[in-house]
């Protein structure tokens, strides 16, 4: 029986995920910078700091896989993305080689990918174009990732997620949608596919409006259920409450592409 540890169990998809998994995976190992208030008697938790490597280490100790939901998740300062997310991130690369873990999976974003506008079909092989100092977290999560791969051997996913939940909130995230049952079906691929390398794929649900090529996710068996659309009206009622946001709206990344924003649209990725 294979010893999954997830990080960021206290989050917003750890807290679901924390439901959801215990039936595929028994021997499940929650870890976070503190324990979930609700932790049952029955859940096994390790407490660590990302940005301390000795810590990271010890919670890897025996574990085979890893999902790693853990670190800073939206955009913000500097500093805590910094120690979250690029130390935090490289430490958890590093650990899970030093202990011999096999597999990682890495929540990466789609503010990875923001400034491709909405009209742009992207694949996972397009290059990066973050969005934020969150996006460019993510950016080099994804490259860690591939450098643990190729030079180590680690077997590395990285899930570009959309927006995770149980409905769309709004007319963005009709592209973007992502159900929990559909992100379960994308970590058992990290976490058991036998032709798992290194991958990108992105973290959406079966949406009429996507915005991506997610081919190699289906070639891998994904078989997302998921409909965003069955949740059309809502996202549009949610929308109507929302500004109108100029650059947000038009890129993939929403608002996190409008925040701060002092640059040339004209300039930003061809236009077709
Ligand atoms: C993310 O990566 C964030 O973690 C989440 O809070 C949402 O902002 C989501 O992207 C999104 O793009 O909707």
């Amino acid at each position: 029986m294979p010893r999954i540890l997830m990080t960021g169990a206290a989050g917003g998809i750890g807290t679901s995920l924390r439901k959801l998994l215990p039936p595929i995976y028994p021997d499940l190992v929650l870890s976070d910078l503190k324990a979930p208030g609700d932790l049952g008697r029955d859940e096994k938790f390790k407490a660590a700091d990302l940005a301390d490597m000795a810590q990271v280490e010890a919670m890897c100790e025996g574990v085979d896989g890893i999902l790693h939901f853990g670190g800073y998740s939206v955009e913000g300062p500097w500093d805590p993305i910094l120690q979250s997310n690029i130390i935090g991130g490289y430490n958890l690369f590093e650990a899970a080689r030093k202990q011999g873990v096999k597999r990682v999976v890495f929540a990466s974003s789609n503010h990875a990918v923001g400034f491709y506008p909405r009209y742009h079909r992207i694949g996972t092989d397009v290059t990066t174009r973050p969005d934020s100092r969150y996006g460019v977290s993510k950016a080099f999560g994804e490259a860690v990732g591939a450098l643990y791969a190729d030079k180590y051997g680690l077997k590395v996913t990285c899930i570009r997620i959309g927006n995770f939940g149980e409905k769309p909130l709004d007319h963005r995230r009709l592209s973007i949608f992502l159900t929990p049952e559909d992100l379960v079906q994308l970590c058992r691929i990290g976490l058991e596919h036998p032709a798992i390398h290194f991958e990108i794929l992105y973290g959406a649900s079966d949406n009429e409006r996507s915005w991506w090529d997610n081919h190699r996710a289906y070639d891998l068996g994904y078989r997302p259920t998921g409909k965003a659309e069955d949740f059309r009206e809502h996202a549009f009622a949610e929308q109507a409450k929302l500004k109108p946001d100029p650059v947000g709206d038009f890129y993939q990344g929403g608002s996190f592409c409008g925040m701060e924003f002092a640059g040339d649209m004209s300039r930003i990725i061809e236009k077709k």
